[in-house]
């Protein structure tokens, strides 16, 4: 009680509900008034941040750690009581009529759409020094993923834009989740380029703060080993987008401006805004609450299934179900097989990427109902199997992916799966731990993110009509990877299908040994045969054709070890480095119609 007499009135109801919550032990080494009272501030200060940036307050978040902690010890499963079985959702297949009409009717709602990019985590999987958001997409341009997906975003808008009908022209805002390992550099990123052409006041940085670290099963917070006035912190995980979202302000500023659909993605998915038109347009479409996308699963493949699960009491819900807690659930619900693949060679449980499209008015519904709160979980690791003490201090995590969990079963919650080369190619390992992935599974490394860029942009153009060579298969930073000719686009030069299809036109072929960068708008690609390098650079206003016959010795790929740190970390970690040997580089920066001979 002595201890309490520097204290606030606000700093003493703090101390109240640690007190009142089994958190006694935080104050038995305090020393007495008037020593160290700047840390015992400072630890009110934490306390007060830890206490209002959860939903629910600190009483809450001990509430919820003791039952998860409980059910933690005696082993229960989250699971017990629901069957599983396939959802229903939507399979689409790239080129053809119906992804067509998607991707249309995607570019329609975009101008409604909000972006939501969770960039908070500092990737330690990865192991990068920077942020992953500055990582180059690719290194044939040098684009980093956070000036692609800005990029992308302006593309819908203005595509939207032309074809609405309505004449709203509302920007379409761009939110990024960031934490204080991430917070300052991405802001620092954005800056320094002019938000990479976007309004500044459509960007919205949303900073996730970190929850408290738990000692033992009794949920006692842990103090940090070299401050005693201090909480130990760690990530409270995605989820937290949510609750950030919600305290903003920002949902009901959205639906005055007529704005219907939110999109949640990762940081490091170069592919992802191929699939976002056709799979906005299945949302608009079946008027999906939910909308997952989703890939094609091998049975057992280390990606959450999307699953539906339906409980005795009658509750059900379609929700990611991580895979090592799939296949026990499905061996002890009647499949005694578990999860295996189908007559389609795949598992029947399509592969969760974590991009979410949400119903903005049902979300806001939703987030009133729980303050933005997510299911939570806990992973403590246990010192020994009587699962009394931890190995170190754990804490509570939550996933964005689980909002479905807490909707009522009339919500309308479904998926789009769409092909991995079209849509799924994160950057999430470092090249050790990608060199060590089973053959055929993913690397999702930085050198086969960049490689899945070439051989989706390949393909593309394949459908399209070029005669894209065949790829080569090279070992890189110990990974066998498909290098297809390097071909890289701007979001605004080919946004959906049927728009790329307008630029190509006559008979065209580009070699394995290609490189090719189109940075402007208005490019045609018409009987172009290019066995070499051809980089073209040109404003709106030009008009420029692609065509006859390019030869030259081109951009060739040198091995880079990823251990050789005389080169930066960045390239490094692909394993290869352009060597520009030589080029056709044309600049067309006058308004006119220009040939590759102007
Ligand atoms: N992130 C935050 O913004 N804040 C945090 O506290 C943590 C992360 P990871 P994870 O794509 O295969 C997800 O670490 O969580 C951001 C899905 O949960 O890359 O291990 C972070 O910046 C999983 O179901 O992935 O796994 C990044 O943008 C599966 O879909 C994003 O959250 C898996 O991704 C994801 O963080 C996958």
């Amino acid at each position: 009680q002595s201890n309490l007499g520097i204290l606030s009135p606000d700093q003493i109801e703090l101390a109240k509900i640690l007190l009142e919550n089994g958190q006694s032990h935080l104050f038995l080494h305090w020393s007495e008034p008037g020593v160290c009272d700047n840390e015992k501030l400072g630890f009110f200060d934490q306390i007060a941040r830890l206490n209002s940036s959860y939903p629910g307050g600190l009483a809450a978040y001990i509430k919820t750690a003791k039952e998860l902690l409980a059910d933690s010890e005696l082993g229960k499963n989250p699971y017990d009581g629901f069957s599983p079985s396939v959802p229903s959702g939507e399979n689409l297949t790239f080129g053809d009529e119906n992804f067509i009409e998607m991707e249309k009717r995607g570019v329609v709602e975009a101008r409604k759409a909000a972006f939501v990019l969770v960039a908070g985590g500092l990737g330690e999987r990865l192991g990068y020094n920077g942020i992953k958001v500055a990582l180059p997409r690719e290194t044939t341009t040098g684009t980093c993923f956070l000036q692609h997906y800005i990029e992308s975003i302006l593309a819908l808008q203005e595509a939207s834009h032309k074809v609405a009908s309505d004449g709203n022209q509302t920007d379409i805002p761009f939110i990024i989740m960031t934490s204080d390992d991430t917070h300052s550099r991405t802001q620092n990123l954005l800056e320094l380029n002019s938000y990479f052409g976007m309004k500044s006041t459509q960007v919205h940085l949303l900073k996730q703060e970190k929850v408290a670290c738990l000692d033992d099963n009794d949920a006692r917070l842990a103090l940090d080993s070299n401050n005693k006035y201090k909480i130990q912190t760690k990530p409270h995980g995605h989820g937290d987008v949510h609750s950030l979202l919600y305290s903003s302000g920002l949902l009901d500023k959205w639906l005055d401006a007529g704005l219907k659909w939110v999109l949640f993605f990762q940081d490091t998915n170069g592919l992802l805004f191929n699939a976002i038109p056709a799979s906005l347009g299945v949302s608009a479409t079946k008027q999906y609450h939910v909308n997952s996308l989703a890939v094609p699963r091998k049975a057992k493949e280390a990606i959450g299934g999307i699953t539906k699960l339906t409980h005795a009491d009658g509750r059900a819900m379609v929700i990611n179900v991580e895979y090592n807690q799939l296949d026990p659930l499905l061996r002890t619900s009647g499949f005694p097989d578990g999860d295996v693949n189908c007559e389609t060679g795949y598992s029947p449980f399509p592969g969760n990427i974590n991009q979410l499209i949400l119903e903005l008015g049902s979300y806001k519904e939703e987030l009133q109902k729980t303050g933005g709160a997510i299911k939570e979980f806990v992973n403590p690791k246990y010192k020994d199997s009587t699962k009394t003490s931890f190995k170190s201090s754990t804490r509570l995590e939550c996933m964005m992916q689980d909002y479905p969990k807490t909707l009522p079963p009339t919500a309308r919650v479904g998926f789009t799966v769409m092909d991995i080369w079209l849509a799924y190619a994160p950057v999430k390992n470092n090249p050790e731990d990608a060199a060590k992935v089973p053959k055929g599974n993913p690397y999702h490394s930085a050198t086969s993110g960049e490689m899945a860029i070439y051989r989706a942009n390949s393909r593309i153009l394949q459908k399209a009509g070029v005669k894209v060579e065949e790829p080569v298969k090279q070992v890189l930073n110990g990974q066998e990877v498909e290098v297809w000719s390097r071909i890289t686009w701007k979001p605004k030069w080919g946004l959906i299908f049927s728009d790329i299809k307008t630029k190509v036109s006559g008979n065209c072929d580009i070699s394995q040994r290609s490189t090719m960068a189109i940075t402007g708008r208005n490019v045609f690609i018409d009987n172009l045969s290019l066995d070499g390098a051809l980089i073209v650079d040109s404003i709106d206003d030009a008009e420029v054709k692609l065509g006859g016959s390019i030869k030259n010795n081109g951009w060739t790929m040198e091995t880079v070890d990823y251990k050789d740190t005389s080169v930066p970390e960045e390239i490094r970690i692909r394993g290869f480095r352009f060597n520009k040997v030589e080029q056709l580089e044309k600049k067309f920066a006058q308004p006119g119609k220009f040939s590759l001979e102007d």
